[in-house]
């Protein structure tokens, strides 16, 4: 049976005989009491329910059950940066054993042995490997703006799981911008109550999902952005507004109002309200945001404006840097490591301070020459909607030695003089992301990253990406992810019971790439009168990955290299997308919310019919150049969400819907080419 764990481990062999898993585990665990590994363990317990089928039960007999013997030693470093998350677990027919060096290495190897379960002719089969892992980067991170759209705590804890079955240690949570501040305050009670529009996190719920967090190796680091996307707390307390007028109409401004650093009082709000954060959220790690601040709030502001002239503040960039070195200065005085987005390294700020690098990599290089650890965002940002192979194939740089025996924890660790990459995080800003669709919007492509940001290089490997994360896929649903009952529920919204064909067009298709899907941001960029999209469209269901598309193509290429056995499949899915226009127009008569989709569909019809063409099936002379219009239109389509900038000035494909069949049609046609000129 294929052995397959997400993210591959550093070194594994697999034994070609798989062992038959009993109902009964009979299990050890050597090393200190902990209450964190007996919850882990009673987790494990009833995962492996789920995975393999049949009830699960510990018993102390060892007559025909499965020894699990689990040692490991208390890591004091748990849930820091440098905790030890290293594990070496064998399988074969005496048993399973799991060693690590700490707490994490522990939860690590038992997700990684959940994955080794598989069902096969009546019977739970667990592969026989060997696994020597441990990860390439310390921080594998996932930011989350629940702000723009606020996540329940159940849907959070779903994410949370799926973390941790990846190996991903790092959730960091920005907890306000412009739309919402969504954290309960007991200082500042109008901040939720206000600036929270409803939807906020009690005290109780934060403790709660830090609590859940850490059971499973995974530290929250709280985001609190500030001087800039603050339009939420500045409705709470206009005080500290830059400029005054807050108009939640003009959705333009949300994202630009700024705190005001020429008022004394400002700098007290921010450290009380940080103070009062910090200790709710235990990690080292606290994020002061800094991103994105808008200069005209400053200096079109005559006060600000005087009070830099006097204090000789030349840039908007300096006055920013004299807010963050203070700023940085408090949280420091409070214990904490401060991080921020790259616009912070305009400050003369501590040297410990991190820096999370989003707008481009030359960035880093910034912030190596200032002393400054990184986490690396750029490029992994969900929210572009790039299907999983795009951020697999970027590079990583290689995580710096950090002596492991630094005990001053007080500093980010010691770096390498050249590579000051402590980590990465991929990112998900939410603009158009709502509750139910969070589950699709960061799985299974965080699985792909968390891969990356794990596993060495020599041990990636792309070419097996797709069939991999499809098992992934599978298996995170299995274990509580909801992407595909909560995109089914949307369609069923859209078309109750009529939706057979928009299934078959939503399985090979993608949404628009680079906020060509977000509506609001190109009429702002139009300076056009800006609405909040509702969520509701066939783009919001669409998946970037499409496994039905990835798999076709993967089927067009082996034909092309001479793989006849693959012909009726292709055949088969091409006839059913060639007929799918009927049926769906049929559905979206009945169900406006469809009607986008009819040219999608057309488009899709066409393209396979000029597949249907190149294999013989169809009949039609002139189906080259018809082959030549199809593939152009569905190429134009992709050019016109290319990159962030393009989308401005581009018109958008019918239902911001991208062709994922594309690729695999371009390689029958061209074999198709070269069969005739022979
Ligand atoms: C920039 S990335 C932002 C966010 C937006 C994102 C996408 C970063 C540090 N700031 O506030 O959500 O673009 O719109």
């Amino acid at each position: 049976m294929p052995a397959e764990i997400l993210p591959r481990p550093a070194h594994m062999t697999v034994d070609s005989r798989a062992i038959i898993l009993p109902q009964l585990l009979q299990l050890e665990v050597q090393g200190v009491r902990s209450a964190l590994i007996r919850r882990a363990v009673e987790r494990f317990r009833s995962q492996l329910t789920r995975m393999s089928g049949q009830e699960m039960t510990f018993s102390k007999v060892r007559n025909g059950s499965l020894p699990i013997e689990i040692r490991f030693v208390h890591d004091p470093r748990y849930l820091t940066l440098d905790m030890h998350e290293g594990y070496s677990l064998d399988v074969d027919d005496k048993g399973v054993r799991l060693t690590a060096q700490g707490e994490a290495g522990v939860l690590h190897g038992l997700s990684s042995l959940l994955q080794l379960v598989h069902r096969e002719s009546g019977h739970a089969l667990l592969a026989a490997v060997h696994v020597n892992d441990e990860p390439r980067l310390h921080w594998r991170g996932l930011m989350l703006d629940v702000s723009r759209h606020f996540f329940q705590v159940t849907t959070l804890e779903r994410q949370i799981d799926a973390m941790a079955f990846v190996k991903l240690n790092v959730l960091h949570l920005h907890l306000s911008d412009g739309e919402a501040f969504r954290v309960e305050s007991r200082r500042y009670p109008r901040l939720q109550l206000i600036g929270g529009h409803g939807e906020y996190y009690t005290q109780d719920q934060i403790r709660h999902l830090v609590a859940y967090a850490a059971d499973r190796g995974i530290r929250i680091v709280p985001e609190f952005d500030t001087p800039g996307h603050v339009f939420s707390l500045l409705e709470a307390y206009p005080a500290y507004a830059a400029v005054p007028s807050l108009n939640r109409d003009d959705r333009a401004t949300i994202n630009r109002a700024a705190l005001d650093p020429s008022n004394p009082q400002t700098y007290l709000f921010v450290t009380n309200l940080y103070r009062e954060m910090a200790g709710l959220f235990p990690d080292r790690y606290f994020h002061i945001g800094g991103d994105e601040v808008r200069g005209a709030q400053w200096t079109t502001t005559p006060r600000i404006a005087r009070y830099m002239a006097e204090r000789h503040i030349a840039s908007v960039e300096a006055m920013q840097a004299a807010y963050t070195s203070r700023i940085v200065n408090a949280v420091t005085r409070m214990g904490k490591t401060a991080i921020g987005w790259d616009e912070v390294l305009r400050a003369d700020i501590p040297r410990n301070t991190v820096i999370q690098v989003w707008r481009g990599r030359e960035h880093i290089a910034d912030a190596a020459a200032g002393g400054h650890a990184v986490v690396l965002s750029s490029g992994f940002y969900l929210d572009h909607l790039m299907p999983s192979d795009a951020y697999y194939r970027l590079p990583l740089p290689d995580a710096p030695t950090v002596s492991p025996g630094h005990d001053d924890d007080t500093v980010a660790p010691p770096l390498s003089s050249t590579v000051p990459v402590i980590g990465a995080e991929a990112a998900l800003w939410t603009e158009i992301v709502s509750d139910e669709m969070l589950d699709g919007r960061l799985w299974p492509r965080m699985g792909a990253i968390a891969e990356r940001f794990w596993t060495p290089d020599a041990a990636c490997d792309s070419a097996t990406l797709y069939p991999r994360l499809t098992t992934l896929y599978e298996r995170i649903e299995l274990l509580g992810l909801q992407a595909r009952a909560n995109a089914d529920a949307m369609l069923a919204r859209l078309a109750p019971g009529q939706a057979d064909a928009a299934r078959i067009l939503l399985e090979v298709t993608s949404p628009v790439r680079n906020y060509g899907h977000n509506h609001e941001f190109m009429q702002i960029r139009h300076k056009k009168p800006a609405i909040r999209q509702t969520l509701d469209s066939l783009a919001d269901i669409a998946q970037p990955d499409s496994f039905r598309a990835e798999a076709f193509n993967a089927e067009a290429e082996a034909f092309s290299r001479g793989d006849k056995a693959v012909k009726p499949d292709l055949i088969r899915w091409l006839i059913l997308w060639a007929n799918d226009v009927e049926p769906f127009e049929r559905e979206a008569a009945q169900y406006p919310g469809l009607r986008d989709g009819i040219g999608t569909v057309r488009d899709l019809s066409n393209m396979a019919k000029v597949g249907l063409a190149a294999l013989d099936v169809e009949q039609d002379t002139n189906w080259r150049q018809r082959a030549k219009a199809v593939i152009a239109d569905a190429d134009a389509d992709y050019a016109a969400s290319v990159d962030t900038s393009i989308v401005t000035n581009s018109v958008q494909p019918p239902a911001d819907l991208l062709q994922r069949i594309l690729p695999g049609i371009k390689t029958l046609v061209e074999k198709s080419n070269r069969s005739a000129e022979r």
